[in-house]
């Protein structure tokens, strides 16, 4: 694979940074994940929109237009000959020196783009039976010390998350925000479907996730109530279904929480139906960019 690395595409083993790059020694920087699905950048210019977001939100100034972005990603995919794929654009406050002022970082921000052939997160068998997840202990990031709406690379607290869900086999972990309500998964948002109604937390305490976004759009359109409210963990375990969403996730039914069974324990009809209509719209010019002109054409 050709990595983009500051303007160039070098091979994957050519490609390194500075042990001196401040998104490596205080994970100071923003990201990204981005799918392709048959030749389809899915709502790449979200991503863009969000990722630029996130850096002005911690005052990185990124030294791409958006515009120049976007042609990264596309040719990063288009020199690996990909079609579907996973798309990680990286954006630190480059090199500094040991101490964390950010003055020190004279040189520009380190920008790459890593893309890998996608391959599905959950196993078939995991997504056919709903995932068991676990409530971690360890809570989510706080909105008034490293906003979990800003996607940067801050993610000890996601990763403690996970290692209590590897601890116990179970397949994720949802984290509470620091009043305790019920905030996201360690990698994805989570929805509630209760007596017909679709909620999910808000975006003060979670990632505005692009897979959320497009499942709210999706079921509103399909007639669903869909409310953004704080809820807590028991509303979890009483709730009829249950699943996240994410890039890598997609839509994923939850069958079990901490032990508690989840409806019917097997994934639910809204959540099925929603999974349907999330395919649907995936791999089509509508919701996608291009990476090729003759996809653009046909
Ligand atoms: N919340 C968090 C904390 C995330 O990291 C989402 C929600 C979902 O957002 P999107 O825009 O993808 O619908 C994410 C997604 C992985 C992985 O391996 C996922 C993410 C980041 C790193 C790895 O699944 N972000």
């Amino acid at each position: 694979m050709k990595i983009y690395l500051d303007g160039r595409f070098v091979p994957e083993e050519e490609a390194k940074v500075s042990v001196f790059d401040h998104g490596l020694l205080y994970g100071d920087g923003v990201f990204e994940g981005i799918r392709a699905y048959d030749g389809y950048v899915f709502k790449l210019d979200q991503h863009i929109d969000r990722l630029y977001a996130s850096a002005h939100a911690i005052m990185i100034d990124i030294p791409l237009t958006k515009r120049e972005m976007s042609d990264a990603i596309l040719e990063t995919l288009r020199v690996n000959e990909l079609e579907s794929s996973y798309i990680r654009p990286v954006v630190t406050r480059g090199a500094g020196d040991l101490g964390i002022d950010p003055r020190k970082c004279k040189g520009k921000p380190t920008v790459f783009v890593i893309t890998k052939p996608w391959r599905s997160l959950f196993p078939e068998e995991v997504l056919a039976r709903g995932l068991k997840a676990i409530v971690a202990s360890t809570r989510n990031k706080a909105m008034d010390s490293c906003p979990p709406n800003v996607k940067s690379l801050n993610y000890l607290a996601n990763i403690m998350a996970k290692i209590e869900a590897n601890m116990v086999g179970a397949d994720e972990a949802i984290m509470l925000d620091q009043n305790g309500f019920v905030a996201e998964g360690s990698a994805d948002n989570i929805f509630i479907v209760k007596d017909g109604r679709l909620l999910t937390p808000p975006t003060v305490t979670a990632l505005p996730g692009i897979t959320r976004d497009t499942v709210i759009e999706l079921a509103r359109k399909d007639g669903l109530d869909v409310s953004e409210e704080y809820f807590g963990v028991a509303n979890l375990f009483v709730a009829d279904e249950c699943f996240i969403t994410g890039t890598a996730a997609e839509i994923a039914p939850v069958a079990e929480i901490s032990g508690r069974r989840i409806g019917t324990g097997k994934p639910g009809p809204i959540t099925d139906r929603l999974r349907d209509l999330f395919k649907s719209i995936t791999g089509i010019p509508e919701t996608g960019t291009a990476i090729y002109e003759a996809v653009a054409k046909q």
